[in-house]
């Protein structure tokens, strides 16, 4: 709708805060809002509802900001979440931070108390400076007073938020600027439309000559996609880039399907002997964190040395770890065109002895693995639970596949191939639990496309009680509870006295189907990988709001899934209390 049918219809002549917001967000494409009601917001939701967003009510904040942080990442737009002051705004932040650290667009507005009484701590209702806690969380915070300044300071948020390395931005509202009426003709003249609000960031030809030189004179190149290279939308580059220059590739968690994970040049089953050995490899979207174990050390084949070249918009980016020996500085596509234009027609493709390495370790490790994916054994282990998720999404490609959890996460992460961009969705950089339903939400909301969210038991419990908002939306939205009874395993003990049990395990044989029956969805109790199979394929189908309680075997996970290492005990299953003290203290002693 124009601003002026807005006016005439609305408020005559005369406009207010509340509509001015409305219309600079919908002015900039923005259409859904993740949200949970109350004082000072309760109308505004309304009023966008109104005006035909689409206005997602959560039953906590920290849901709908994962939903607005994921909805960042798929449209390369700031998802925007609404909360109520103080505990609200709180509940929200968790997820603002999550965005910000995933290098995600996302804004964070928030209703709150008057400046006056906040500043002279008067104690006003659910009162906290938002403003100053949210800063050192997030890309940038704005305060908004006046009705005339909506305009400029959502354009703001909004060019903060997608330009050069994406983030979150928190936008404070204090509850009387809603209400401030202003003219109608002023109001749709301060209103502003952002103009290219990520403009291409061109690498120079220098940096893109040296990454040429370095990758031509490499024996062992190879290729590491990131989650950037997936949110640039830009999956002809990547796989002009790669298919051109023939170096294997290894994609990080949410860069799988960028190219499909069947691709002949894919690493990923060859993970370990490829970081080992490849003496220069190329980043592209992909930061040298922990993930990464920071470009240095065993995995990286130490004492042998590797050269980095890093494609990435943020310049501090580099040499953040370790040094880069080719910096190009720019957004992935104008980099990975610049860098497939100049490769020319006499381009080398990498020395077979290495394509030929890599793609005899890929082979070996995918034969080994795939019986495992056949066990139709009861109770399920993940490799038999997960074979039944591989094949659903073999099938059907198009499905935007959620993953949290521990073991459920690091399993699927190897065993569910994925054939799409951004099709899997999970934890992010910090490996967050409780993405999961507003991730799912968000995913089914922006994309209109049917969603599996496959979840350990425990990532599940800290967004669970958003089944309910997925039944009242009637979301396409099909969960998987993979349920081991607990924290990466069900079998600890407290074997140290009291009748408490051990702090990793929960209710034995939980039924988590029956939650979903209690809003109306379809509830599944699934004991084997056909039934499981059978029961996704199902919900898939119908589009219905469904939840499967995948009974998985107690004792089948490991400690901490794949990163048992970064214990201070190291992965210390069912270690006795004398034993992890003793192992704690001889590290201190180191
Ligand atoms: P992963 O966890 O998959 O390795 P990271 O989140 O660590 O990925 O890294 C993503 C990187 O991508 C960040 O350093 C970010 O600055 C960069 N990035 C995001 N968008 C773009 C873009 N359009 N062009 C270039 N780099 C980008
Ligand atoms: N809290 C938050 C917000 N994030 C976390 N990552 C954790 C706690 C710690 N944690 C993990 O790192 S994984 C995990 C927790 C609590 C749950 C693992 O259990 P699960 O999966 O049931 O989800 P598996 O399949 O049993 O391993
Ligand atoms: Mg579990």
């Amino acid at each position: 709708m124009s601003n002026e049918a807005n006016i005439d219809e609305a408020t005559g002549d005369l406009t207010d805060g509340f509509h001015l917001l409305i219309d600079e967000l919908k002015l900039n494409g923005i259409e859904n809002i993740y949200h949970v009601p109350g004082i000072p917001v309760t109308d505004l939701g309304r009023m966008m509802q109104a005006e035909g967003m689409r206005v997602i009510s959560f039953r906590h904040e920290q849901n709908a900001g994962n939903a607005a942080a994921i909805a960042g990442f798929l449209t390369k737009k700031p998802g925007v979440c609404l909360t109520v002051s103080a505990p609200g705004f709180l509940n929200g932040l968790t997820a603002l931070a999550h965005a910000t650290t995933n290098c995600w667009p996302m804004i964070l507005i928030s209703g709150s108390s008057e400046r006056e009484v906040v500043d002279l701590m008067q104690g006003d209702y659910e009162e906290m400076d938002q403003l100053a806690i949210a800063k050192p969380l997030c890309k940038a915070a704005y305060r908004i007073l006046h009705a005339q300044d909506i305009g400029i300071a959502v354009a703001r948020a909004i060019r903060a938020a997608v330009s050069g390395r994406p983030g979150g931005v928190y936008l404070d509202i204090p509850g009387a600027l809603l209400g401030q009426v202003m003219d109608a003709v002023e109001g749709a003249k301060s209103l502003v439309r952002v103009i290219d609000p990520a403009p291409a960031q061109i690498p120079s030809f220098d940096s893109v000559k040296r990454a040429l030189d370095v990758i031509k004179g490499a024996k062992k190149p190879l290729i590491i996609l990131g989650k950037g290279a997936a949110y640039a939308q830009a999956d002809d580059a990547v796989r002009a880039f790669v298919e051109t220059s023939g170096i294997p590739y290894l994609p990080m968690s949410m860069a799988k399907g960028l190219l499909p994970d069947t691709h002949e040049q894919s690493a990923g089953p060859a993970r370990s002997l490829v970081l080992k050995e490849s003496d220069v490899v190329v980043m592209v979207g992909a930061r040298l964190n922990w993930l990464l174990s920071h470009g240095k050390g065993k995995q990286w084949g130490e004492p042998h040395s590797t050269k980095f070249v890093q494609i990435d918009i943020e310049p501090k980016e580099m040499d953040s770890n370790v040094e880069i020996v080719a910096p190009v500085v720019g957004d992935i596509e104008s980099c990975l065109v610049a860098l497939t234009n100049a490769m020319g027609k006499d381009w080398r493709i990498p020395p077979k002895d290495w394509t030929d390495a890599v793609r005899e370790k890929k082979t070996a490790n995918i034969e080994r693995m795939a019986p495992t994916l056949q066990n139709n054994a009861s109770p399920m282990n993940y490799a038999g639970a997960l074979g039944a998720i591989k094949r659903v999404i073999d099938k059907r490609p198009d499905t935007m596949f959620v993953n949290e959890g521990a073991n459920t996460l690091d399993f699927a992460r190897s065993m569910v191939d994925m054939h799409r961009p951004r099709k899997r969705l999970d934890v992010g950089t910090w490996g967050v639990m409780g993405v999961g339903m507003g991730t799912a939400i968000a995913a089914a909301v922006e994309t209109g496309l049917p969603v599996l969210a496959v979840e350990g038991d425990s990532a599940f419990g800290f967004s669970g009680m958003e089944i309910e908002t997925i039944c009242r939306y009637k979301l396409p939205i099909c969960v998987v509870v993979f349920n081991n009874n607990g924290i990466y395993r069900g079998t600890d003990e407290n074997r140290f006295g009291g009748d408490d049990p051990a702090p990793t395990v929960f209710v034995e044989n939980a039924r988590y189907d029956m939650m979903m029956e209690a809003f109306g969805g379809v509830g599944v109790h699934a004991t084997n990988p056909d039934e499981l199979h059978r029961a996704v394929s199902e919900a898939l189908d119908s589009g219905k709001p469904t939840l499967i309680n995948a009974a998985i075997d107690p004792k089948a996970g490991k400690e901490s899934g794949n990163i048992g290492n970064l214990n201070p005990t190291g992965a210390a299953v069912n270690r006795s209390n004398a034993e992890a003290l003793k192992i704690i203290k001889q590290k201190a002693a180191q």
